[in-house]
């Protein structure tokens, strides 16, 4: 058969898509799972954001799939919902399936969408078995993972447990599949590779946990090397290790390190995801192997400097420094500064919003945030299906939008006890923009080229709605801010 994967189109403020266009995991890895026979077509559309009506349309009449795949976050749905639309009028008998993290943890939503299937969780297997079922017109009943019609209703089946990765039932991703081009970090081709899926924490802001529960699972090394040197292979030149938490095991995540020097792929350069509290610990050894290894760029899930804020987020645990098993207090600025001493960039996720913030608060963090780290990720809190979070700002009436295309992480959907949305928003926006700015040397010294070609497009993307009056304090910001926001709406109308 004929299958066409795509990824949405839609993008955030912190990745603008002239410096930031990644591929997505999921779909490389449900083609290379798939039974050999089948023709896999991978799309990811923010390689053609500006054109998704056309590239979907040319794509649907030169390929002829017979089945359509989507995966979808959920401030993806609304394109998502178009995107379907299209497919349907464009090939009325195609099937159509969803996946990923919204349809997962948002079943029902989709239910009422012109689509065929849901699949909920890890998708390989399931995907695989739907193929053959829908080839072989049998039924659906057995395959754990899947939803689907029978007439007019829906009938869902058993979750599917989460894959053991360790025993090789998931073959290496089919990067061969991709059919556009154009992936970049920086000017440097991107893609991504995965070592370990799930957690063990239960941050209450993150998906994780009503996703696949709490549990830990590894590939072995030997395949993630196999997987590193196939996206080199396929051009790559940076990695980003898309593993929900690498950290979780220390002595791994080393041995891993040591696993890529010795194979000599720490020529290219990685981004990670990590724990402060991991790098605080054992950053003594772990930071100069890591730089050694090609980390360049670390994610560091701070969320909060402050305690009152940890506990809301649930993630004071993966934020405390151990000694010998004792609790050390604070890990973020020792993890800071292992990175640093070992020429790594610190790229600080911050979560400023939260339900008893006020704006001493959140100016706190921003303030933080221009002292320590290089590159600011700062993000308000999102209440995204199914997370813990999402109940409590519900039973305390806080959430102000519904609007789901909005829900990015950078638009305030929520109001704090003591602060509205808008003004939450709008305080991070102004700060952030100008910590961004600091980072400019920096990037300039790791990516001259791009960043001598791009930097005026990477300004004016961050200073969307400035005009050089505002800039230079004599027009109100907060009227660049209103025509920041209306050019965000435009934006999200991908299709
Ligand atoms: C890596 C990652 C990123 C990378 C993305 C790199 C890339 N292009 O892939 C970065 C850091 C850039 C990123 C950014 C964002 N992310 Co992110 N990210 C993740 C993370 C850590 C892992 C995702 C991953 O690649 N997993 C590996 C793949 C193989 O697994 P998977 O995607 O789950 O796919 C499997 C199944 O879902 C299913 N499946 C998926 N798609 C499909 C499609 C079909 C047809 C089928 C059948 C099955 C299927 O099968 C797959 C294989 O088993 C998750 C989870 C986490 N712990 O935080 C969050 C997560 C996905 N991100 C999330 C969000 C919100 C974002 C942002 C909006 C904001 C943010 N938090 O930074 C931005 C938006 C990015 C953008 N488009 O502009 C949310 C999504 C929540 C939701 N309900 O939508 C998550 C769950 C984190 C959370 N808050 O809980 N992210
Ligand atoms: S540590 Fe990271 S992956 Fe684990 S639950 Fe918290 S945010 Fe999610």
């Amino acid at each position: 058969m004929n299958i066409l994967l795509l990824s949405m189109p839609d993008y955030f403020e912190h990745m603008p898509p002239v410096a930031i266009r990644m591929p997505n995991g999921a779909l490389t890895s449900l083609a290379g799972n798939v039974d050999r026979h089948h023709r896999v077509a991978v799309a990811d559309l923010i390689l053609s954001y500006r054109r998704v009506r056309e590239t979907v349309t040319s794509m649907v009449r030169e390929f002829n799939p017979e089945v359509v795949g989507l995966s979808v976050m959920t401030f993806q749905r609304r394109t998502a919902g178009r995107i379907i639309a299209l497919v349907r009028e464009l090939q009325p008998t195609v099937k159509i399936v969803v996946g990923g993290y919204d349809p997962s943890l948002a079943c029902e939503a989709y239910e009422g969408m012109d689509v065929d299937y849901i699949v909920r969780g890890e998708g390989e297997v399931t995907f695989r078995e739907l193929l053959r079922a829908v080839e072989q017109g049998k039924g659906l009943d057995h395959i754990c993972g899947l939803s689907y019609r029978d007439g007019d209703r829906w009938l869902h089946n058993s979750n599917r447990p989460v894959h053991r990765l360790e025993d090789g039932e998931i073959r290496l991703p089919n990067r061969a599949a991709r059919v556009l081009k154009g992936y970049t970090l920086l000017g440097r081709q991107v893609d991504v590779v995965e070592t370990s899926r799930g957690c063990t924490y239960d941050c209450s802001f993150c998906s994780i946990i009503e996703m696949r529960g709490r549990n830990f699972h590894t590939y072995s090394f030997e395949r993630v090397l196999a997987d590193i040197r196939d996206a080199h292979e396929h051009g790559a030149r940076t990695i980003f290790l898309v593993d929900d938490n690498i950290t979780l095991n220390v002595h791994r995540f080393e041995a891993l390190c040591h696993a890529i020097i010795e194979a000599g792929l720490n020529k290219l350069d990685y981004f990670v995801q990590a724990m402060t509290s991991a790098l605080a610990s054992h950053g003594e050894t772990l930071a100069p192997l890591m730089y050694r290894a090609g980390f360049r760029y670390v994610f560091l899930g701070i969320e909060n400097i402050l305690d009152s804020d940890l506990q809301f987020l649930r993630a004071a645990a993966k934020n405390t420094a151990r000694d010998n098993g004792h609790n050390a207090g604070n890990a973020t600025l020792t993890a800071i500064d292992w990175l640093h001493r070992n020429k790594m960039y610190v790229v600080g996720g911050l979560i400023v919003g939260n339900p008893e913030d006020t704006i001493e608060s959140i100016e706190a963090n921003l303030a933080f945030a221009r002292q320590y780290v290089d590159w600011p990720y700062i993000q308000h809190p999102t209440p995204y299906p199914r997370t813990p979070m999402t109940q409590e700002f519900l039973e305390r009436g806080l959430i102000m939008n519904e609007r789901l295309e909005e829900y990015d992480g950078t638009t305030a959907v929520v109001r704090t006890e003591h602060v509205p949305a808008e003004e939450v928003e709008y305080v991070r926006w102004k700060a952030e923009r100008w910590i961004k700015v600091r980072h400019m040397p920096a990037a300039l010294r790791h990516d001259p080229w791009f960043v001598v070609l791009h930097a005026p497009q990477m300004l004016a993307h961050t200073f969307r709605g400035c005009t050089l009056l505002s800039v230079l304090g004599l027009e109100n910001v907060r009227k660049a801010f209103e025509r920041y926001k209306a050019i965000r709406r435009q934006e999200r109308e991908y299709i």
